[in-house]
């Protein structure tokens, strides 16, 4: 009868662990709707549309100091974010583009989801006019519903020599007679790097420098 009352009450403590270490379990997975809202801070440089993604630790689009990938290099380069897109596919929850060029002082937002298997948040626009810069940040997602507020800096993807001429960069931008162009001139810096602004070598002024950071990134989720 003793060894039978044990038993049970063994049982009944596996049932109660297996219980507990369920809901547990359900507890550290969670999903959300988040608004990200992206200022442009610069007085002078306009950001291609943004990409934004949200992922998990097997992804990153970019990494300072590092070689920047092919799909990096056409976003820095051209503001072409298909490259990017089409390599977060399979791996992303949610890939977004905005839509047209955020002017100097301008503001855009746009929605995404994450959870706790895709907890990063990675953003990425080409800066222009120039060569290979762009804005970029990674966040991790918090789970709670309070709005964060980030700042992100300009980076030069180090892909291409920093001419700073019309030929060079896609536009058209007012201090060119024609369109811009897609050269690329030189190896580039060779990894990336924090970008060292218009330095006035090429065809562009000083009103086209900055200072970092480039973006203010405002994150809450919304349900
Ligand atoms: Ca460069
Ligand atoms: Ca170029």
């Amino acid at each position: 009868m003793k060894r039978a009352l044990v038993a049970a009450m063994l049982a009944l403590a596996l049932v109660c662990i297996g219980s507990s270490a369920r809901s547990n379990l359900f507890a550290q997975e969670w999903t959300g709707t988040y608004l990200v809202t992206v200022t442009n801070l610069t007085s002078g440089q306009h950001f291609t549309p943004i990409l934004a993604a949200t992922h998990g630790d097997d992804v990153s689009l970019f990494a300072s100091g590092m070689v920047a990938s092919d799909e990096l290099r056409m976003l820095a380069e051209g503001g072409d974010t298909m490259p990017l897109t089409m390599a977060l596919r399979g791996k992303a929850m949610s890939i977004e583009t905005t839509e047209g060029l955020l002017a100097p002082g301008a503001t855009t937002e746009f929605l995404v989801n994450g959870g706790s298997m895709h907890r990063y948040l990675s953003v990425a626009a080409m800066l222009i006019p120039t060569n290979d810069g762009f804005m970029g940040l990674r966040v991790t997602l918090s789970s709670e519903p309070r709005a964060r507020t980030y700042y992100a800096y300009g980076y030069d993807a180090g892909t291409e020599t920093n001419d700073e001429k019309c030929d060079s960069i896609p536009g058209p931008h007012m201090e060119c007679t024609r369109p811009g162009g897609g050269g690329a001139p030189g190896m580039g810096e060779g990894f990336i790097s924090i970008h060292r602004g218009i330095q006035g070598d090429g065809d562009f002024a000083g009103d086209r420098d900055w200072r970092n950071p480039v973006a203010r990134v405002t994150v809450q989720r919304m349900s």
